[in-house]
């Protein structure tokens, strides 16, 4: 007899257990070898409704690659595996204890933290474990505070496209061709071997995030420097909402954990940073590095705009992002990463133009947050049926649904898991 049909919830767990390295989950087998910040994050969510302490464990792998300056990098590299360019050669870290990238990625683990702590609130050897994590959060949080944050506005400026987890996304366009980068900054990809090269980033895109990390080794990776002679410098909208709401749960586990993290005054400076970012147009980045002038607005929309919702906004700040969402980012297959209606609008390139099910689950969650309960719903039912219907994918077409990327991604599991296991209110 053919065994019934698994559940979308059972093929969740699947996922996540194929991908499953034992310290660390892979973002997918078909590109991404080693293991990355945010997706570990997102990965750690899942685990809650699985298995806690392996959520935890995941948090821990992560912060073990911790870098002395405080910054938690976006890759640890898996010892002996070549699969992945660039690798830790290109960034000199080839000869560290831990293996690492140099640069970072929206923090989301304490997010994930708080929601491992709520799954088993009880555990103490969970709670022992959320604890170690948290003081590794915190001094990652304060570097991001304290060296991210060169105009003084709160916002948090990234140093490579990279850093947004939307590596191609339109709104790096114009602060990438505000230099000429020399041929010898390239390095061998290994991406177009293995994805198709019509849904990756460009040749002249890959020269520039291989000068940037050349440039920052030769800084050392002083901290400081990178951010004075990084040729890109940019406040970023949705890293500094995320970091916002990052800082918003490293407090609550302050008070759930006793343990000394967070800090109410940075926590509210973190917040004033994105309302920093808000125009008449919606939330937009700002270029620190751009030619006509420091702090120029980049006018690229993108769904980024809509991530401020996981803050508590005023009525006004509601009505824009709403405003955005509905008129902007409507498609049978929602959210386009990229209004349909722009001329630079590619449905299956990467970040400029696919949907992801990390941006929905950040945009229902924000939605929950305030109040918006019927537009959350409807978004996640779209999200659920979307994954249903075409599986773990990295990225979906916004019109078809097909799927496009690498397939069996993890964070596309773990995030409807936890839409299932968490629906919203
Ligand atoms: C993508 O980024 C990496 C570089 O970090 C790549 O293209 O090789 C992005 O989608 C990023 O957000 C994600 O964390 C990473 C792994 O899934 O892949």
């Amino acid at each position: 007899m053919p065994s019934p049909p698994s559940s979308l919830a059972e093929r969740c767990r699947a996922q996540l257990r194929e991908n499953d390295r034992g310290p660390f989950t892979i973002p997918s087998v078909h590109l991404y070898p080693h293991a990355w910040g945010w997706d570990s994050a997102f990965c750690a969510l899942g685990y809650a409704h699985i298995d806690p302490r392996r959520g935890a464990a995941e948090l821990g792998y992560l912060v073990e690659a911790q870098r002395p300056c405080g910054l938690v990098p976006h890759i640890r590299f898996s010892p002996g595996e070549t699969d992945y360019a660039p690798g830790p050669e290109v960034y000199g870290t080839a000869g560290d204890p831990v293996p690492a990238s140099t640069i970072t990625q929206p923090p989301i683990a304490a997010i994930a933290a708080r929601v491992l702590l709520e799954a088993a609130p009880t555990d103490d050897e969970l709670r022992a474990q959320l604890r170690d994590v948290a003081l590794s959060l915190e001094r990652w949080h304060a570097h991001l505070a304290r060296r991210r944050d060169p105009a003084g506005t709160g916002a948090v400026a990234i140093v490579h496209p990279w850093e947004s987890g939307m590596d191609n996304a339109p709104r790096w366009d114009r602060a990438l061709a505000e230099w000429e980068p020399p041929p010898e900054a390239a390095f061998a990809r290994r991406d177009e071997h293995r994805a198709d090269p019509a849904e990756r980033p460009h040749a002249h895109q890959y020269l520039r995030y291989g000068d940037l990390v050349r440039r920052f080794r030769e800084t050392r990776h002083d901290p400081a420097r990178l951010v004075r002679e990084s040729p890109f410098l940019v406040e970023d909208v949705s890293f500094s909402a995320l970091f916002a709401w990052a800082e918003r749960e490293l407090l609550a586990l302050r008070d759930a954990l006793d343990v000394d993290v967070g800090c109410p005054e940075r926590t509210a400076r973190a917040v004033a940073g994105v309302r920093s970012l808000r125009t008449s147009a919606g939330f937009r980045d700002r270029d620190l590095r751009a030619a006509e002038g420091n702090g120029a607005v980049v006018e690229a929309p993108g769904v980024f705009e809509l991530t401020p919702l996981c803050l508590d906004l005023d009525d006004d700040e509601l009505a824009l992002v709403l405003r955005r969402l509905d008129e902007a980012y409507d498609a049978p297959h929602p959210l386009p990463s990229l209004p349909v209606d722009d001329d630079r609008f590619e449905p299956r390139r990467y970040w400029r133009g696919p949907t992801w099910v990390n941006v929905n689950w950040v945009v229902i969650r924000g939605l929950e947050r305030n109040g918006e309960l019927a537009r959350a719903r409807r978004l996640a039912r779209q999200t659920l049926s979307l994954v249903d219907e075409h599986g773990f994918s990295e990225h979906y077409h916004p019109e078809s649904g097909a799927p496009g990327g690498a397939a069996a991604f993890s964070w596309s599991a773990a995030l409807a898991l936890d839409l299932l296991e968490r629906p919203v209110a």
